[in-house]
């Protein structure tokens, strides 16, 4: 193939996935929230992969998983959990959990993207949030939005919740409180497997720089 026909594949090929990104339809759901596992911090739901367990106080924002950033801003690990005006206790739990008090928040940030995600959660609050943002997506649900309607504040009340976002795909979660404090342990998520918009953005970049480098080439050797 000739240089400038493969530079006007790749620029066809660029134009035409831009296109078909505008036209896909978005879906715009609140996402489904289910209980399961009551009192049992480890039982994942199928298909789920552990994204964090927040074991390591010393390393609070690590993942388990590739491709996956967690932010903390305020946001604890190991620090004064169980203490009562700071941080409620999660049952069946000995481990160290992420503790989020009043104005804090935890961001949790994937390219590849979730079409579902699940965290193992205590203390229930009227004062707690999570906003899922996506391409074309922005929900966020408060308080008893997720805990089936219990903002009992009840250290005995653990229980795994989970957001299925109903096939649209989410590349952050961020996790707020207003007041002391929003407690979870052992993020949990379905990892998206088609490219999501962001990863078709970089590849269309890539295109028009092999582009461009192939017109320098062409303008070197005195092709035009
Ligand atoms: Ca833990
Ligand atoms: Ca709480």
């Amino acid at each position: 193939m000739q240089v400038a026909n493969l530079f006007r594949a790749l620029t066809a090929t660029a134009f035409l996935v831009t296109a078909a990104l505008v036209a896909a339809p978005v879906s715009a759901a609140t996402p489904i929230v289910t209980l399961s596992a009551s009192g049992d911090p480890n039982t994942l739901p199928g298909g789920q992969s552990l994204i964090a367990s927040f074991n390591n106080a010393a390393t609070p924002t690590a993942v388990l998983l590739p491709n996956f950033t967690l932010t903390l801003d305020g946001a604890t690990v190991g620090f004064r959990e169980g203490q009562a005006g700071y941080s409620g206790t999660l049952p069946n739990n000995s481990t160290n959990y992420l503790t989020i008090p009043g104005s804090a928040s935890a961001t949790l940030f994937s390219l590849k993207g979730l079409t579902s995600f699940s965290f193992y959660m205590g203390s229930p609050d009227s004062y707690n949030s999570v906003q899922f943002i996506g391409t074309g997506y922005n929900q966020t649900l408060n308080g008893g939005q997720f805990t089936g309607g219990n903002t009992s504040q009840s250290w005995n009340w653990g229980t795994r919740v989970n957001f299925d976002f109903g096939g649209a795909v989410v590349n952050q979660v961020i996790l707020r409180s207003s007041r002391n404090s929003f407690e979870v342990d052992n993020f949990a998520g379905s990892v998206s497997a088609a490219p999501e918009p962001a990863t078709w953005a970089m590849m269309i970049t890539g295109f028009g720089a092999v582009g461009a480098i192939i017109r320098r080439r062409r303008a070197a050797l005195g092709f035009a």
